[in-house]
């Protein structure tokens, strides 16, 4: 955990949190690593691909530590040879198999277990990371290990795949309804 007088000495707080989180060295330097766990059922090849691509490029590659695709059992045929044969490229990307079909949070558990960053990063697999997206995750988790911290997610279009920028001003704290939705 990082000491209260460090993060002090950066001028954070809550408030300066949500202000500054734009400004030229704005974080630690030495926030801890992760691994991103990706669970997909036979998702779309661009799809899935423009989920590791935006990891990959807009992740500070001191910080990304792996990603770790767990297939919860696909059968289409692109999420078989073909996507070891394209990931084996990046040696950050791991596939990992479920033999059955096992559903979202036991294949999360299993990402989990394969993963060797202090950090894990749960994202579905058909997003887009944008600029910056990591580093205040990050920085969160750094200042209080027992914090479960979730980004602001914009809309990516499901007629045009076209991205949707939300602004995100005020601070937002997550919750649950009576149908457990977030
Ligand atoms: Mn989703």
């Amino acid at each position: 955990m990082i000491r209260k007088e460090d993060r002090e000495a950066k001028g954070d707080d809550d408030v300066g949190f949500m202000v500054r989180c734009k400004a030229p060295n704005r974080f630690l330097d030495n926030l801890p690593e992760t691994s991103v766990i990706v669970c997909f059922h036979n998702e779309a090849w661009s799809v899935l691909l423009r989920t590791v691509h935006s990891i990959l490029d807009r992740s500070p590659p001191q910080f990304l530590k792996e990603i770790i695709l767990v297939d919860d059992n696909s059968d289409m045929p692109h999420l078989m040879q073909q996507l070891e044969d394209y990931m084996a490229q990046y040696p950050k990307v791991r596939i990992v198999r479920a033999p059955k079909r096992e559903g979202l949070i036991r294949a999360r558990l299993m990402g989990a277990r394969h993963a060797t960053a202090p950090v894990l990063t749960f994202l579905d697999s058909h997003c887009e990371c944008t600029t910056g997206w990591l580093e205040p995750l990050l920085a969160r988790i750094a200042y209080n290990s027992q914090t479960v911290v979730c980004p602001v997610i914009d809309v990516v279009s499901d007629d045009t795949l076209e991205y949707h920028y939300r602004d995100s001003s005020g601070v937002n704290v997550g919750g649950f309804d009576w149908s457990l939705q977030v």
